[in-house]
């Protein structure tokens, strides 16, 4: 065993003891052991500094540059591990790998990021997320890069540059951050009619996801699957998440960006280290030519949903995620999602959108992970058949920046016959197994031109709109108002209003009085407005997705000293059954006396674990107790935040004053402690209308 104690004891400092045995010896970059990790190297116990001495330099020099561009969009983001299992063969219709066999598993890396914010911003702005998976297939990597909104603003991915400059801070202010309620936002949109039915989703409360275990994910764009006989079939890809979908109320978006601004990183790592795993069902849209043709929109416009029911979602399999990542920038930071990755079976659509994606992400990654070998980072490299081979990859590209491979022989040019002299050849392409574009006939004059059939702006904003639950609208026609609110140019709100009268009226008057201002002439639209069968697939609240149970959900519950443990116990054997997660919440943590003499320490103290953090509130006090806390904001304020949120609360009757101090009304959710564990499992919609205003 070797003593370094004598080693890393600083001149007249502490010694620190470290033996081999207890850690590995540390090194420099390149590895050689050193011996001080404390101190630079000087001339005498208070000289200067040499520049010598490499471990620091290095130390120092690399820290300095620790930090990569952050991506352009999508900047904050939170990835897990994690597999993907066909649950039903597609071996018919597609040859692509992962969906031949029941039961196959696949490996994925799903990562899920906000848009506008930059990497430091919080986790809950209102803003669409993105919902990207890696598929490591045994014939290479598809990511499926979308998002949890099945649309999306423009039509052309042209303007992409103006969307993005137009959401993100502004450009001689530097600010607002992740915010879309400002003047460059809303100028765009109002003068991009094509943005619309996107914007009511962005204004739903879709754009305020509980958890991300709680968001569906979308492909978007229509793609192909393309089977052995060569044929195409169309699909629009659906994740469905088994925790159901729910979202936050805007009051509680806020006050949680407040109380832990890493709230769904937070999230998404304690249900995988508490087993609690994320998942999704995966859903097919599946159609030909002849259905597209059908429709009163056009399947290659990504502002247009194809309705659920008139063509149902066809599940096909799950994504569990199971398995945090080790290191946050080693996969998590370095994952580059490319959307022209695919593999032999799925291909594009001529959807303008998707078609300037296919340049955009390579391109991206060149200047955020600086080399042409990103593909060679582990996160990035492919698991499948090249790599059962030796190598995540095989071919002749060579070298390039932070090349990681040592690539045997002299020849990296094809064709070669150096196998005749016994030498390393190389690769060679494979007729039959390599990917084959779908041959799909195409022909016309080169034009800068938008469709005919992309003309319609208003007919799915209306859909949507109208296929809410009143609630739901009610949510939309306020953040509407809000926006706009922070909007300073009144013409810009002039022509939201104009725009929205070609929605739905009663959202335009509704908007326009939230805002007291008059409304304005409809503005023009290129295209007659639809009035197309309402799609109560789309709803979150009531609708098909809306969960109510306990499971994968967190409940709240303040004791104080005196609690009584019997009680206590009760409610949290109760949670547990229920497959909830309970949290006791006390004013100080460490220890808290129990009726019975016995205590517990708390798991998080009530100022910082604030009622948003958790999905129901349940109060179980000493009369002593309480009488204290009516007297505590934090407490008071824990309480009517829970009724503000429309969250059930549990009560003992000694906490009866502090929910009186509260301002908590009796109504379906507000339950003794006997009754709280069902009643846990929901929101009460109806008492909206009792706690806020709403547009
Ligand atoms: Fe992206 N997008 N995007 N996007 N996007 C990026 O690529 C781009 C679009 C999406 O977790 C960038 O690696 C263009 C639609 C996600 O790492 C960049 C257009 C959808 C992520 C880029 C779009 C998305 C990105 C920035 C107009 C949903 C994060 C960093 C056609 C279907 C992936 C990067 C991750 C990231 C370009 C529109 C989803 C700049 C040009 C539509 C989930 O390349």
């Amino acid at each position: 065993m070797t003593d370094f104690s004598d080693l890393n004891a600083g001149a007249g400092g502490e010694t620190h003891q470290v033996t081999d045995a207890d850690h590995p010896v540390l090194t420099t970059n390149h590895g050689t052991p050193i011996s001080d990790n404390q101190n630079q190297l000087k001339v005498g116990a208070r000289g200067p500094v040499l520049l010598e001495d490499e471990s620091y330099r290095e130390k120092i020099n690399h820290f300095d540059h620790e930090r990569i561009p952050e991506r352009i969009v999508h900047a904050r983001g939170s990835a897990a591990h994690g597999y993907f299992e066909c649950t039903e063969s597609l071996s018919d219709i597609t040859v692509a790998d992962m969906f031949q066999k029941k039961g196959q598993r696949t490996e994925v890396f799903t990562r899920f990021s906000t848009v506008a914010g930059g990497a430091g911003s919080i986790d809950t702005p209102r803003d669409v997320r993105g919902f990207a998976v890696k598929f490591y297939t045994r014939e290479g990597n598809w990511d499926l890069v979308g998002n949890n909104i099945p649309v999306f603003f423009i039509q052309d991915a042209i303007k992409f540059p103006d969307l993005i400059h137009a959401a993100k801070m502004e450009a001689d202010r530097g600010y607002p951050q992740a915010a879309t309620a400002h003047d460059t936002f809303w100028d765009f949109i109002s003068l991009m009619p094509e943005s619309t039915h996107m914007i009511m989703w962005a204004m739903s409360d879709r754009t305020l996801p509980r958890t991300f275990a709680n968001m569906e994910g979308f492909g978007v764009h229509t793609f192909r699957l393309i089977n052995k006989d060569g044929k195409s079939t169309f699909v629009k890809f659906h994740w469905k998440p088994k925790a159901g979908l729910a979202s936050t109320i805007w009051d509680e978006t806020v006050k949680i960006a407040g109380a832990d601004p890493d709230f769904q990183r937070r999230d998404l790592f304690e249900r995988i280290e508490r087993g609690d795993y994320p998942e999704w069902e995966l859903g097919l849209q599946l159609f030909d030519e002849e259905f597209a043709n059908s429709q009163p929109y056009d399947v290659l416009d990504s502002t247009k949903i194809i309705p659920e029911e008139v063509l149902p979602v066809k599940i096909v399999g799950r994504m569990v995620l199971d398995r945090y990542p080790d290191n946050f920038f080693a996969e998590t930071e370095q994952a580059a999602f490319v959307p022209s990755h695919v593999v032999p079976g799925i291909g594009f659509s001529n959807d303008p959108l998707l078609q300037g994606r296919l340049f955009s992400y390579t391109d991206t990654q060149l200047s955020r992970l600086g080399s042409v070998n990103f593909h060679q980072l582990p996160i990035n490299a492919a698991k499948g058949r090249a790599a059962a081979a030796g190598s995540p990859f095989n071919n002749q590209q060579r070298d390039g920046h932070m090349q990681m491979a040592v690539p045997k022989g002299r020849a990296s040019y094809e064709p070669n016959s150096l196998a005749k002299a016994g030498e390393e050849a190389g690769a060679r392409e494979d007729p039959d197994k390599g990917y084959k574009t779908f041959p799909s006939d195409e022909e016309g004059q080169k034009l800068r031109i938008r469709p005919e059939s992309f003309a319609d702006h208003y007919s799915q904003a209306r859909l949507f709109f109208r296929s809410m639950d009143p609630a739901e609208q009610a949510h939309i026609a306020s953040a509407i108002v809000f926006e706009l609110s922070k909007v300073s140019l009144d013409h810009i709100r002039i022509q939201m209003m104009a725009n929205l009268r070609n929605v739905d009226e009663d959202l335009a008057k509704r908007v326009a009085a939230g805002l007291a201002m008059d409304l304005p002439e409809a503005s023009p639209t290129a295209a007659p407005v639809l009035d197309m069968d309402l799609s109560p697939a789309l709803r979150i609240i009531r609708g098909p997705l809306e969960k109510h149970t306990l499971e994968g959900r967190t409940v709240g519950i303040l004791i104080a000293d005196g609690t009584d443990a019997g009680e206590l116990n009760t409610l949290k054997d109760g949670i547990k059954k229920a497959g909830g997660q309970a949290k006791t919440i006390a004013p100080k943590v460490g220890k808290v006396p129990l009726s019975d003499g016995s205590s517990i320490a708390a798991d998080a103290q009530l100022f910082g674990q604030p009622s948003v953090t958790v999905d129901a509130c349940a109060v179980i006090l000493s009369k002593d107790a309480c009488a204290k806390l009516v007297k505590e904001g934090a407490a008071v304020q824990w309480v009517m935040d829970a009724f503000g949120h429309l969250k059930a609360i549990g009560h003992n009757a000694a906490a009866k004053p502090l929910l009186d101090k509260a301002g908590v009304e009796a109504d379906d959710g507000v339950v003794e402690l006997g009754a709280f564990v069902d009643a846990a499992k929901k929101r009460y919609w109806d008492r909206e209308a009792n706690v806020r205003t709403l547009a």
